[in-house]
Formats: structure tokens, sequence, C-alpha cells
């Protein structure tokens, strides 16, 4: 288990237990990454798999060389465009045919797909060391982590291992957040080790540059934005929809604006008492990244930040307005996904996603959760998991995990692990309700583990292979354990998985179904019962 500490440079690398790398060519030859859960009766299953380089045995990564940059040709020979752009020429991109490979569908499903605005495909130009993924509610949904430091705490490397951390368990995009010291720098280092993509919201580093958020224009936002296109950003959060006259609508919420970003843009619109930067220059942040395909994640800066708040005026007065701006985006080719709340109860969920289908053309929905309630700090991965479930059952496409932390403090190593499976979860649970045609595979393949005692394939084929062994350790560490028929929850007399075994094998040493079985095998003990005497309750002697 000493993969799964970081290594000297405090990166944690080496496969996950039980795994190893695979890869698998598309008809082009184009290398797409698997993870290979190897079973104990000699059979295998492959899965989805975002952990880039870092599980793999035969690479040794250095951060300071950054990945391999495996999509810097991959435009050669073509005038620059979006996936967006090509999509509707009829174009299938090598992002496609390498995505159509890893979502087992077809590439010309997926070009259709990027088309019509129903899934983007995050992949600036300047993060060729990414491995291109999509975001549609008709592909698996995708689970992003948010990392990042804060004015008080955390080193570059620290925010780095985050995200090979976050991505080892299947983060399948990374935020970084950071608003504290050393943005750029922190930046630069998470995007040349990251095979997947980054998004960031370039408004807290625009404010970082000015101090107050009245201070800041139009120019130093601009700038700021160019910056992280440079550098590689693959998606931005752009709050464009916090309008003037929707800032009144939120003064008698119970929590009012939640939103960093949001909060950031009410303030300079009041302060200014004019209308945002964001939406008044909205066509020209089009034509900055759309020469970089970078994709809009527009910014949900009036979600509800409570049960009470929960699908207001205020909130959807700003999903109509984002509705807007992504009619916009698509006619300049920009590709384009709307975020989305918060905090919902769970018999209001299904409206949110019924509304921003109807009004933002059913560009991909991206959630915070949302949480259920907000009765349960320390465990808002649970109530928010509760309703990230539900959303993507719905049709969210892609889910940004919230950590126990939430509410609380900055997530830890711990925190992240725990946000990702919790998502990782919620995301499964809903390719499943969704009937998508590979998700059940693992679900039978881990049943039938379980079924035949097979320990170990039951443990590797989990989300969380290590916290599993270690719990059925904790009373039955020994080896033999492994293959017991039983483990500490029932003892050995009472598995009902046991006796449903011994059922099936009486059944077929005498011939029988196994309703059959049960009948004859009750006869034998009824005949049984009244041969030594037909007493409930046995003379005190006779117990052991
Ligand atoms: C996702 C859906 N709605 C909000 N999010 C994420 O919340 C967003 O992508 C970003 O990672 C984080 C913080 O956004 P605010 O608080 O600036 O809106
Ligand atoms: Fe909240």
């Amino acid at each position: 288990m000493a993969d799964v500490y970081p290594n000297a440079s405090g990166i944690t690398t080496g496969p996950i237990e039980g795994s190893r790398k695979v890869f698998s060519s598309t008809e082009s030859g184009l290398h797409v990454p698997f993870r290979r859960i190897e079973l104990t009766n000699g059979e295998h299953l492959d899965v989805y798999d975002t952990s880039g380089p870092y599980t793999d045995d035969s690479t040794t990564v250095d951060v300071h060389s950054g990945l391999l940059r495996t999509r810097a040709g991959w435009q050669d020979g073509r005038e620059h465009n979006t996936q967006l752009g090509w999509a509707k020429t009829g174009a299938i991109t090598r992002e496609m045919e390498y995505i159509a490979h890893r979502e087992g569908v077809s590439p010309e499903f997926v070009r259709d797909e990027v088309a019509s605005g129903r899934a983007v495909i995050p992949a600036n130009r300047c993060h060729p060391e990414s491995e291109p993924m999509i975001i549609g509610k008709n592909f698996l949904v995708k689970v992003n982590a948010n990392i990042g430091n804060s004015a008080v705490t955390s080193s570059v490397e620290e925010e780095v291992e985050k995200m090979v951390w976050a991505t080892r368990w299947g983060a399948d995009t990374v935020m970084d957040l950071s608003t504290g010291k050393r943005i750029h720098e922190t930046r630069e280092r998470i995007l040349r080790n990251s095979p997947v993509p980054i998004g960031t919201v370039p408004i807290y580093q625009a404010l970082e540059k000015v101090g107050d958020p009245a201070d800041l224009t139009w120019e130093i936002y601009r700038d700021t934005v160019i910056e992280q296109c440079e550098q590689g950003v693959d998606y931005m959060t752009v709050h464009a929809g916090v309008l003037l006259r929707y800032v009144p609508l939120t003064a008698q919420r119970v929590t009012g604006i939640v939103s960093r970003g949001g909060s950031i843009m009410a303030a300079w619109c009041l302060a200014h008492h004019k209308e945002s930067f964001l939406y008044t220059h909205y066509s020209e942040l089009c034509e900055i990244l759309r020469a970089y395909d970078v994709t809009f994640s527009l910014g949900d800066g009036l979600r509800p930040g409570s049960i009470a708040d929960a699908n207001d005026r205020a909130q959807f007065a700003e999903l109509e307005t984002l509705g807007e701006l992504t009619h916009i985006a698509r006619e300049h080719d920009v590709q384009v996904m709307i975020e989305g709340p918060g905090h919902v109860p769970m018999d209001k969920i299904a409206e949110n996603v019924r509304l921003e289908e109807e009004l933002c053309g059913e560009a991909p929905f991206y959630t915070l959760g949302p949480l259920t309630t907000d009765i349960a700090p320390a465990y808002d991965h649970i109530t928010s998991g509760i309703g990230a479930a539900m959303i993507a059952q719905a049709g969210t496409a892609m889910l940004c995990y919230v950590t126990p932390k939430e509410h609380l403090g900055l997530p830890n190593r711990d925190d992240v692990k725990t946000g990702v499976i919790t998502y990782k979860i919620a995301a499964h649970a809903a390719d499943l309700a969704k009937g998508h045609p590979r998700a059940q595979e693992r679900d039978d393949a881990l049943s039938t583990a379980r079924f035949e005692f097979r320990w170990t394939d039951q443990f590797n084929l989990s989300l969380d292979p290590d916290t599993a062994r270690a719990f059925h350790d904790e009373t039955l560490p020994a080896e033999p354990a492994k293959t017991a028929h039983f483990c500490s929850m029932c003892g050995p007399k009472f598995c009902s998985m046991k006796i449903t075994q011994d059922v099936r094998k009486y059944a077929e040493e005498h011939g029988l179904t196994s309703v059959e079985a049960i009948e004859a095998g009750m006869a034998e003990k009824s005949e049984e019962f009244t041969r030594t005497g037909g007493e409930v309750y046995l003379p005190l002697a006779a117990k052991e």
C-alpha cells in the first residue's frame, strides 16, 4: 500500500491497488488509457481512467518538466478552429475520435453532440498535456474537484499533489480556485502536470490584482483572461449573468449572494451603478475564448445558498440571461456549459434541469451539488451527494464536488478524496439509472465477486479499494479470511450468501431446482424434527 503515499517530490504515483494502466488504440492509432482491474479468477475489467501517467508503473513523472505534450501536433496543417467550429462543418477531430473510444460510442455521435451544443470538449490548444474528455448528458456523468490555495494556507506543491490525488480517485476535471499568493505560478505547475482539463474563475485573480471589487475594470479582467488562456486553462467560470437589475432581487433572501464571483460582480455593479462589464463586453470575451478554444462555464452568481432561497426569482432571472449568453457564444463557435445550484430541496431539483435545458439550448449543466438540506455541516458531501445523484439522473452532465469541509474550511487531502469518491458514487448511480450501456458491468463484476467470496476482487473493483480492504481487515486480518465464505458482519453461520450457495449446491447434488431444493430441505428438516422428539425447546441437558 506504499503507493497511496506521496513520493519524495510530494506526488502520489504508482498503480491503484489491484489495477494496471493499459492503452487501447483508435482506428488512426491514438492511444486511449484505461485502468485494468485484474481479477483472481483470471478475468479482468477495463474502466474509464482519469489519472494520467501517475498510475502507470512504467513511467516516472518529473513535475518540474511536466507531462508529455501529446496533443501538441494534433491540429497541424489545419487552421485554428474550436471543437464546436469543426463539429459544425462536419469534421471529426482527433479529440472526438479519442473521446469516442474512451466512451464507447461512435466518433460521429460525438461530433453531432458537440455540433448541437449538447456536449463540450474543454481542450485549450495551449494545454496539450490534457487527455481529451467530453461533458454532456448523453455521456458518462463527470465529476469536478475544486482545489486551490487561499490567503491563509497551502503551497504550490501541495496544490499539484491535490490535483494528482483528485484525478487518482476519478476527478474528470479540476478547478484551480487559488486566491492567495503565487496564483500564476500555482496554476502553471498544475497545468503542466495535469492530464485532465483545468478550469478557473478569472475574476478571482483580477480582484487579487486590484484589491477592491470597485477598482476592477474590463481591461484588467480581459488581460487576466488572456494570461490564463495563454497558460492553457481549458474552461472559465464567467459570472456574466449577474445583471445590475437582478441584485435587488437578492435583498430579501435568507443568505443573499453566496457565490464569490457573483458577489464581486454585484459589488462592482452597485459601486458604479453600471451594467456588468462581463455582460457589456461579452462578444469581445467570446472572441478571446474562441482563439484558444476555451469553454465558457457561465457562472451561477445568484445561486441559492440555502433551502429557503431555492428556485427564487433572482436565480431564475440570471438563468434566463445565461440562456441569452449561450446563444451568443455559440454564434462565435465558443463552447458553453451552464453552472447550477447550490442548495435545493429534493422536490425542487427537477425544475432546475428542465428550465436550464429550455433556456440554454440543452448546454451541459454543471451543478454544485445541490445540497438537499442545510442542517449537516461536516457532512455536506452527503447532503449534496443526494442532490447530485438526483440532478444527474435528471440530465446534469457534470457535478462539482462538495467536501466534508464545505462551509467550514479549506479541504485537505483526505477531504478531497472523500469528496471525489462521494461524487463518483452520485455520478455512477445516475449512469445506471439513465441506462448507460456499460455502466452496470462494474456492478455485476463486483456483485459476482461478492457472491463468490472473492474478497480481493470485491476490494479491487470498488471505488476505494484501500478503504474497503482496511475495513474488512479491521476484524479479519488473516490471509485465509480473503477466501472465507463469511465476514464479521454476520459471522459464519448467518451469511445469507453462504446459505444461498448451500441451497444451490444441494439442488445441484440432488438434481433439483432451487425452489425444489428448499422444499426438499425443509421436508428433510421437518422429518428430522419429528424423529428427534418434536420438542420446540430441548431439555437443558441436551444444550451445548
Ligand atoms: C459549479 C456550479 N456552480 C458553481 N460551481 C463552482 O463553484 C464553480 O465552477 C467554481 O468552481 C465554484 C465557485 O464559484 P463561485 O462561488 O465564484 O460562483
Ligand atoms: Fe453553501
